[in-house]
């Protein structure tokens, strides 16, 4: 069985990658024994989410996916997840600087969804003053083919950081802002159960849809740079804490990588 991947033995190659084309594919980055329990975690608490009757604005259900923001202070088991210290290790070292949590979120598409994710970038969504190293960890909770909503990336795409904000809905909207990431090639990574990618939050992506009989389970962790400040913009992670413009976004709903449990 193959190794796991840990900020130890990530190779300057993985680095590199990631830097020059702004995504980069880690196998196992958790253990089979996690995988199971993290699917079960994961799912059992979509599911339920998805399926109660409270109105919450955290919750999206929609054909591309089924989206859950933000839940890990209030479940230990998610928690585990999203502060796994050897998922954010390795993010650090990809980024190349101290990282604090922004927010995570599962992103289920159900089976058959017959929609992709379109072509986005992350960053111009997010509240930020600054978050030049901001950095998402996409992780499979089982097997994602192409034909399951794996994701696709344009590589270099992470150095367009003025466009505006882009729809997952609509694919157009990223090649009309630039129309020459129209002809950049494309590269899409199927991943193992265990297995993540790491995408920079300027870095395009997408996802296929899903076209199998079963869901196909995904969980993303992001972390923004320690130093990133709120710049006022309204978000759905930052609306409820009522803060100020300028402020930086730390404290216990952001918690530093160093302060991750220990493995
Ligand atoms: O999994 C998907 O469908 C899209 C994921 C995505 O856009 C992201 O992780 O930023």
């Amino acid at each position: 069985m193959a190794k796991q991947t840990t900020p130890d033995n990530l190779s300057a190659e993985q680095i590199a990658h990631y830097r020059e084309h702004g995504f980069v594919h880690i196998p196992n980055i958790i253990n089979p024994e996690e995988v199971v329990e993290f699917y079960d975690v994961i799912y059992d608490f979509a599911e339920a989410k998805r399926k109660s009757e409270e109105e919450h604005a955290s919750v999206r259900d929609s054909e591309v996916f089924t989206q859950i923001v933000n839940f890990w202070h209030e479940d230990e088991g998610i928690k585990r997840l999203t502060l796994h210290p050897n998922v954010g290790g390795v993010a650090e070292k990809l980024a190349g600087v101290p990282l604090r949590i922004w927010h995570d979120h599962m992103l289920i598409k159900q089976p058959h969804n017959n929609a992709p994710t379109t072509y986005h970038q992350d960053q111009p969504f997010w509240p930020h003053g600054e978050s030049p190293n901001s950095i998402s960890a996409w992780i499979a909770l089982c097997d994602v083919p192409v034909e399951k909503g794996c994701m696709t990336f344009i590589p270099g795409s992470h150095r367009y950081t003025d466009l505006a904000p882009q729809s997952t809905r609509d694919g157009d909207k990223l090649f009309d802002l630039c129309p020459e990431l129209t002809w950049e090639k494309r590269v899409t990574v199927p991943l193992k159960a265990g297995d993540c990618t790491f995408h920079h939050s300027r870095c395009a992506h997408m996802a296929t849809p899903n076209d199998t009989d079963d869901p196909r389970v995904a969980h993303i962790i992001i972390y923004m740079d320690q130093t990133t400040t709120f710049s006022g913009k309204k978000h759905i992670v930052t609306d409820p804490l009522a803060l100020e413009a300028g402020v930086l976004l730390d404290g216990d709903m952001f918690p530093a990588v160093n302060d991750f449990p220990k493995l």
